[in-house]
């Protein structure tokens, strides 16, 4: 696709700067949260109620801010960008609607976690429950989400009849295949919701199925990484190459990638519940094949985005097996997204091989519920995906507001900042993990104070680390926030245009089934039989119906009344 300009309609333009700086202003309680778990940890700071925030309450918000508000509003301001440059203009009214849904959904679940009434985590696993405003809130949020995608659609298909025979653009593929995956994974979540937490909740029924209602979570919840990995995806195939001065080295590879994103992001969720004893190991198994099917594409993309960005260095001269890393755009502060981009990729090189350590049903015995788990999802969730997001949301401001960017030198130095941090706390927590050091902790002190019988000498100097890593991080995110405020007190100087940094093809084979989005989803929907048919018929025969609830702020469950 040609580079061009696009104008934005002002209402679109305001939709989507609320919903890039809403979460960026959001993150400042996410990202504060993380240093404070840490510094917690280590027992520096000596009660859990920092700020007269409970542990479990510090930890949901950090939770649910960073990894679902943050990406959600994130992925669908970007879809919206995205759409209006390459098709044209969605509904209005459709975008105000998705809009503010998202924006009361956000606000109703945020009030429940301030007031303390939902200290679940961002997992909110049965029998911990919460406030039902809680699951109104997120199920608001992904209405939302829903109306915006599905007011995509007809602008695709009245594109498609105005470009006969062109392949649809990458870009495109790219959001749709998210949310695709998306789609396919808020429906289990809308069930769970509905049909199981809500009535529990509201205390119309008084106990719930807590396996069932698990593996709904998991149905929903690795795709759910998939859905946060596709918008970075997007930003690596589509721009990445052309930022570093070159070409994408195959474009079919990705199509291909987006893809299999849609049919293999979701049989897999089971691979989250190994430890769950309720659970046969066929199920387990048959997802754990799965799993390793889905780091294909992978694999594909580092191969891919490698080759495009050794493609870019020769022509600048690069040479060699490895002199080629010397001539790639590292520190340009008028092409900052460069460095968000390439830190972030350098970080999923480590998060992609935890991720398949998991994966093994046997490794991941070793590993399950201790800091080796944040270990591996710092370096994805807050490798590319924190990366690519506040990178673009830099892009996006500038280019919506017409306003130049702030510190663009302090800027540079905030991925790398961010890369050091989060390798440092990936170290620390997954060699802490392998010697057993918890995945969550409310006894920080008692871990690392030789006094208590709880002591672990080998977790004494992975808490220091990580405690300094968290610092890190926290100064990485208050820089890039003082340049984001700094930049909107600017005057506008530039036109309010929409400007991607769209890379050509090098290679530009026709794609053949790839372009057909038909064929994925009908092989979607039977992969998702094959491996959730069976376990959801097993639990939904009503024998593990009878739960209670169960609160961190009054920790001493309901007694279990048993079936006759
Ligand atoms: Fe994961 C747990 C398995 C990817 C996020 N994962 C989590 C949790 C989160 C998460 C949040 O099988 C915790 C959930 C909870 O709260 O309990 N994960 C995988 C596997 C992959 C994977 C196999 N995860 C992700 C991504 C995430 C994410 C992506 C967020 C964005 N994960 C697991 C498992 C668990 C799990 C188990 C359960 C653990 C437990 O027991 O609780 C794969 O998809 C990863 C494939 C990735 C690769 C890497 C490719 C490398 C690239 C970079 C190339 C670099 C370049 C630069 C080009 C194969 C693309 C080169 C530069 C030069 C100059 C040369």
């Amino acid at each position: 696709m040609q580079n061009k300009r696009v104008e934005v309609p002002s209402h679109l333009r305001l939709i989507i700067l609320v919903e890039i700086l809403l979460p960026v202003l959001l993150l400042v309680l996410g990202v504060y949260h993380g240093m404070i778990q840490t510094l917690y940890r280590a027992g520096i700071i000596k009660s859990s109620s920092f700020l007269g925030l409970d542990y479990y309450q510090g930890l949901t918000l950090h939770g649910v801010v960073n990894a679902v508000v943050f990406t959600t509003l994130f992925a669908v301001a970007f879809g919206r960008a995205l759409v209006l440059y390459s098709l044209g203009e969605p509904s209005k009214s459709a975008s105000w609607i998705s809009f503010i849904l998202m924006m009361v959904g956000t606000v109703v679940a945020a009030i429940a976690m301030l007031a303390g009434k939902a200290s679940v985590l961002y997992t909110f696993y049965p029998p911990l429950q919460a406030h039902p405003a809680f699951y109104i809130g997120a199920t608001l949020l992904v209405i939302g989400s829903w109306v915006a995608f599905f007011s995509w659609v007809p602008v695709y298909l009245q594109w498609r009849r105005e470009h006969p025979g062109e392949k649809t653009p990458l870009a495109i593929v790219g959001v749709f295949s998210t949310f695709i995956v998306w789609f396919t994974a808020t429906v289990p979540l809308a069930v769970e919701i509905l049909f199981l937490i809500l009535p529990w909740s509201f205390g119309w029924v008084d106990g719930i199925n807590v396996t069932l209602s698990r593996i709904l979570f998991w149905f929903f919840g690795h795709p759910l990484v998939y859905f946060w990995l596709l918008p970075a995806y997007t930003m690596y195939y589509v721009m990445l190459p052309k930022l570093a001065g070159g070409k994408l080295y195959s474009d079919k590879a990705g199509r291909f990638v987006f893809m299999v994103f849609i049919f293999l992001s979701a049989p897999l969720g089971l691979h989250h519940q190994y430890s769950d004893p309720s659970i046969s190991a066929v199920w387990k198994w048959i997802h754990g094949i799965f799993t390793l099917g889905v780091a294909v594409p992978s694999f594909i993309t580092a191969f891919t985005i490698a080759a495009s960005l050794e493609y870019a260095s020769h022509l600048k001269g690069g040479k060699g097996l490895f002199a080629w890393w010397f001539k790639l755009p590292y520190f340009n502060s008028k092409n900052y997204l460069f460095g968000y981009f390439f830190c972030g990729l350098l970080l999923f090189l480590v998060g992609g091989v935890t991720g398949i350590i998991n994966s093994s049903l046997s490794m991941n015995g070793v590993v399950h519920n201790t800091s080796w788990v944040p270990g591996h999802f710092h370096t994805t969730l807050g490798g590319p995906t924190y990366l690519a997001f506040t990178g673009m949301t830099l892009f996006l401001v500038t280019s919506l507001t017409g306003k130049k960017l702030a510190f663009p030198r302090l800027n540079v130095v905030v991925p790398y900042l961010w890369l050091i941090g989060t390798s440092l706390f990936c170290w620390a927590m997954s060699t802490g993990g392998l010697s057993g050091q918890p995945r969550r902790t409310n006894m920080g002190l008692t871990y690392t104070n030789p006094e208590s019988p709880l002591y672990q000498a080998d977790w004494v100097w992975t808490a220091n680390i990580s405690a300094v890593a968290g610092v890190m991080m926290f100064l990485s995110f208050a820089i890039y926030f003082m340049v984001v405020i700094a930049t909107l007190m600017k005057r506008s100087t530039e036109p309010k245009t929409l400007d991607f940094p769209i890379a050509e093809p090098l290679h530009d084979e026709p794609a053949g089934a790839f372009t057909n989005f038909t064929p994925w989803l009908v092989t979607s929907v039977v992969f998702l039989v094959i491996a959730y048919a069976p376990p959801l018929m097993t639990f939904s025969d009503g024998t593990f119906e009878n739960s209670k609830r169960f609160s961190p702020e009054s920790p001493v469950p309901a007694p279990v009344e048993q079936k006759p």
